[in-house]
């Protein structure tokens, strides 16, 4: 047998394949024959359901001090289209949808320097206040470290008021790619990888559920995707705390990097390989949001399982020019999975399913 083939039956068993072998089968399998591995380990866990939430999305500012050249999103102070949301308008944002069976907010925003730490904590408790019960997955690591930075506290100090405020889990942005000559290119000024991954670690030994992420289709190699995916499940092991892991197709609009984004057949190559690489993350996301929810339909057949949600007001991935809505009803999500082949199932922040 050959050795493609070999770690082709290794990963359809759910046998854990090493770094090598994931790139074999990234370099030579056929698209149909990963897609079945991934769909027999995705079948496995989960049979035909795919996953989805009912949230809503917070930018809460675009100013950030960073310059990420992939990033269409973030402004400097005083650029026109600069903003922030002052606390009143975040919970006038939550109120607005009171009537809404809203269960996660999903809250992130650039660096900004003018905002005062208690601003974060005013905010989480509005939040809870202004919807009791409600999860907040807010801040990645990247927010975190320059908070704890910028006010002088540990990490484990912003983590741990955070969560009295009423954080609940992290999202799983900014940790980009990890290869730090890549980070050099793409997001100089960004905390690197090795510090993303020291947050998250964090994070779970606070019993703080966090996901992840990789930005693929710009500069980055099979290679660098590997590396990326092999640091996230070392840890992973150690920590035990990732609920999801989500791939996120680089978009092409309104920034400074010369890249053509993923084409289709990367992207459910993508898919795939995550499926089958990841075997102790639970979940693999199909964003639609990104990735298109076409693309996304196929997903749940390459080895994704979820769906993400309802969204509303997404602004990072349509600054850089996502032509998707800015968000969909649940009948029109539960119609897209139905459409699919799979069986919508709503779930909460934590991935259980909602009765
Ligand atoms: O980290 C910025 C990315 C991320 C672009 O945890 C871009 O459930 C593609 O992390 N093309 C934020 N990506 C989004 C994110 C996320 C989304 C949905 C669910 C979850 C979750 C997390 O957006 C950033 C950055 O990598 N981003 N610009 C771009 N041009
Ligand atoms: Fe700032 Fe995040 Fe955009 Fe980078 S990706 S410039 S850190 S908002």
């Amino acid at each position: 047998m050959s050795d493609m083939h070999q770690a082709l039956e290794k990963a359809g068993a759910g046998e854990r394949i090493t770094r090598a072998e994931a790139l074999i089968l990234a370099d030579s399998a056929g698209v149909h024959q990963l897609g079945q591995a991934a769909l027999e380990v995705r079948t496995r866990l989960f049979g035909q359901q795919a996953f989805f939430v009912y949230n809503q999305h917070l930018n809460y500012t675009n100013i950030c001090v960073n310059d990420c050249r992939f990033c269409a999103y973030s402004k400097r102070k005083g650029e026109e289209g600069s903003y922030v949301m002052m606390v009143e308008e975040v919970r006038e944002a939550i109120k607005c949808r009171l009537h809404e069976p809203v269960e996660e907010v999903h809250v992130v925003g650039g660096l900004n320097p003018d905002l005062p730490y208690d601003y974060y904590l005013e905010m989480l408790a509005a939040i809870k206040e202004a919807r009791p019960g409600v999860h907040i997955k807010a801040f990645t690591a990247v927010e975190i470290a320059f908070l704890a930075q910028k006010y002088k506290k540990t990490r484990k100090q912003v983590l741990t008021e955070f969560t009295q405020a009423g954080l609940d889990a992290l999202p799983g942005g900014g940790a980009e790619v990890f290869s730090p000559h890549l980070r050099s290119k793409l997001c100089p000024e960004k905390l690197s990888g090795e510090e993303w991954l020291k947050v998250h670690e964090l994070a779970h030994s606070l019993d703080i559920p966090t996901n992840c992420t990789l930005l693929f289709g710009h500069i980055e190699t099979w290679q660098d995707r590997l590396d990326h995916l092999q640091a996230l499940r070392d840890l992973q092991d150690r920590s035990g705390g990732f609920l999801c892991f989500i791939p996120l197709p680089y978009q092409t609009g309104g920034n400074d990097l010369q890249a053509e984004g993923p084409d289709g057949l990367d992207m459910v190559k993508m898919w795939a390989i995550s499926r089958v690489f990841l075997d102790n993350i639970p979940h693999i996301k199909a964003y639609w949001v990104f990735c298109g929810i076409k693309a996304a339909q196929l997903g749940l057949w390459y080895g994704a399982d979820d769906f993400d949600g309802t969204l509303v007001e997404e602004k990072v991935g349509h600054a850089a020019g996502a032509d998707t809505p800015r968000g969909l009803g649940i009948e029109q999500l539960q119609h897209h999975i139905q459409a699919a082949g799979m069986i919508p199932v709503r779930r909460d922040s934590f991935f259980q399913p909602r009765t």
